[in-house]
């Protein structure tokens, strides 16, 4: 029986942001499927303890390694660490990311600017420092995780918009200059999924929690394991023809303009 084309056995994978949400569920479809999985966080040490245990308790081999993705001196040195210690990175999935939902109107210019540090400037950051041993090697995938947002507008989260809109830009640009090097840089664009930062419009009652609902064509929030296969995908030899791509898991909301919330 041939390797599969999905299989990532003996593949190093670094998912930034992987201690909770939806950076835990694609690593820990990228860790069923055979990778080592670099855990990434910066807010406790213990989170990315438990987050270890978490991948382990899965049969997943993991590491954690500490750092600010925004801070370019503790990549580069994180990344040293992790290629000396565990192994050369071969995917990388930028998934670290905030979001503050204010009016543009109202917004601090400092908040936007973190916004845009985390979600745009640090992907980034970790590609650049990522990249170098991708090229040595002549092989890499990079994913980026973009959102509805690289496409839509909405109220408050203008901030938060600009920087996934700029984030699908340059994944196809990443994209256009590493693809002669045999690196593939895609996107994973989610729709809405039930994770911490969705919770605050997703409690029952809530008017945007209906809304979503009835925008969805598959009438519900995603499951964070619904992000698993895209990512294995992207991760794989099964997509080493695929460049610059964004790849929607949305449950068909770009497909649509939406319906009367009377309409079945
Ligand atoms: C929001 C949500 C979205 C989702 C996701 C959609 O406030 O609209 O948080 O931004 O998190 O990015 O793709």
């Amino acid at each position: 029986m041939g390797i599969s084309l999905f299989d990532l056995t003996g593949k190093v994978a670094l998912v930034t942001g992987s201690t909770h949400g939806l950076g835990m569920a694609m690593a820990s479809g990228l860790g069923k499927a055979g990778a080592t999985i670099i855990v990434n966080g910066n807010s406790s040490q213990q989170k990315i303890d438990d987050a270890i245990q978490h991948y382990q308790n899965q049969g997943i081999n993991a590491f954690g390694y500490k750092f600010d993705v925004t801070d370019e001196h503790e990549v580069k040195e994180a990344v040293q660490k992790i290629e000396t210690e565990v192994g050369p990175i071969d995917i990388l999935i930028n998934n670290a990311g905030i979001i503050k939902r204010i009016p543009l109107e109202q917004m601090e210019v400092n908040d936007f600017k973190e916004v845009i540090d985390v979600d745009l400037v640090s992907p980034f950051i970790v590609s650049k420092h990522v990249v170098k041993s991708m090229i040595r090697r002549k092989q890499g995938k990079i994913i980026n995780i973009c959102s509805m947002m690289s496409e839509l507008g909405r109220n408050t989260v203008g901030a938060y918009a600009a920087a996934k809109g700029g984030l699908k830009m340059l994944t196809q640009n990443m994209a256009t200059e590493w693809a002669k090097h045999n690196i593939q840089v895609n996107g994973i664009g989610p729709g809405y999924f039930a994770t911490s930062q969705t919770a605050p419009i997703r409690v029952d009652g809530h008017p945007f929690n209906e809304f979503i609902v009835n925008r969805t064509p598959a009438a519900k929030w995603g499951d964070p394991d619904d992000l698993a296969g895209a990512a294995i995908f992207l991760a794989s030899g099964a997509s080493n023809f695929v460049n610059g791509h964004i790849l929607y898991v949305d449950g068909g909301i770009l497909a649509t303009i939406g319906k009367p919330y009377n309409e079945d």
